[in-house]
């Protein structure tokens, strides 16, 4: 299949200048994905309709972003058996300490993958590395990427002892 194979989904299109982040991340892997708003709470059966129907179109990981009572990672979890990535999006109250919260404390039997608040790159990386585990060129690459975050911190300290 050549169509997508990483969605992303948000509770609001609010919360793209955060998400974004997870797509830039993917493009930079060359990973093709879809981006589309999906409210768990606005548009619950548009929700379900997503989650069951997303493996079979080929999707192997969902991205889920939401803020506040962000429910939207857990129900899409709910429903599908592909790995979802939830991503805390922070609001103008309570920092996002709420859309933490609202996502990580998923009950035993549906995993959600948390990433930190605001955290939508290492969303979209976590997903390269989950695709990465049956894709040995994907995971050189994020072997190569590892190595340049390293590189960039050494030539930094360079730059502070010169
Ligand atoms: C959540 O409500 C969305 O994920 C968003 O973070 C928040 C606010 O949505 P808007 O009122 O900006 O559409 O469901």
């Amino acid at each position: 299949m050549t169509g997508p194979k990483v969605g992303i989904v948000m509770g609001s299109d609010s919360d793209w200048p955060t998400m974004e982040a997870a797509a830039e991340a993917l493009a930079e892997f060359g990973i093709a994905f879809e981006v589309g708003v999906v409210s768990a709470h606005r548009t619950p059966q548009r929700m379900l309709d997503y989650a069951t129907g997303a493996a079979g179109r080929g999707i192997e990981v969902i991205i889920a972003g939401a803020g506040g009572a962000a429910h939207l990672p857990g129900m899409v979890a709910s429903a599908t058996p592909l790995p979802v990535i939830g991503v805390p999006v922070p609001l103008k109250y309570l920092d996002g300490m709420d859309s933490l919260l609202s996502i990580v404390q998923m009950p035993a039997g549906v995993p959600v993958a948390t990433v930190s608040i605001g955290g939508a790159r290492n969303a979209g990386l976590l997903a390269v590395r989950i695709l990465g585990s049956s894709d040995p060129i994907l995971r050189e690459r994020m072997s190569d990427f590892q190595k340049s975050l390293e590189k960039m911190v050494l030539d930094k300290d360079d730059a502070l002892r010169r």
